[in-house]
């Protein structure tokens, strides 16, 4: 479901380097699916989209920001979104949460050129895989 997939990246953008390589490939394949326009790429616009999306869904009172309440009902990885309270109200606006850094988005992007090729997914997959 496309929905926890996008909320499984912001775990990943977050995640401690204690994080299983299982879980990695698994948020790798769901990174993949935010390629809305199906090239083979996901460039940053598809991956803000992702994350706008996954703020909406977290948004249940739709004021647009995040509260304590909405964060903890969002799990672990919501929670991870703390670090994006930028002014320290406690809550997260989607200014704040748009404006932190998208780190896997950053990481996989190894060239800096706002886009994820198929060539750099595949580079990460293969590390993955333990070759
Ligand atoms: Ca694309
Ligand atoms: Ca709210
Ligand atoms: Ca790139």
């Amino acid at each position: 479901m496309r929905l926890n997939a996008v909320l499984a990246l912001s775990v990943l953008a977050f995640a401690s380097p204690a994080w299983a390589q299982q879980q990695r490939g698994q948020a790798l394949e769901q990174f993949m699916q935010l390629d809305a326009d199906g090239n083979g790429s996901v460039s940053r616009a598809e991956a803000e989209r992702g994350r706008a999306a996954m703020f909406a869904r977290l948004d249940a009172n739709r004021d647009g920001a995040l509260s304590e309440a909405e964060r903890a009902s969002g799990g672990r990885s919501a929670q991870a979104l703390s670090r994006a309270d930028s002014n320290g109200d406690g809550t997260i606006s989607r200014a704040e949460a748009m404006a932190a850094p998208y780190r896997m988005f950053d990481r996989l992007d190894g060239n800096d050129d706002n886009t994820v090729s198929e060539a750099e997914l595949n580079a990460v997959r293969a590390q993955l895989g333990g070759g």
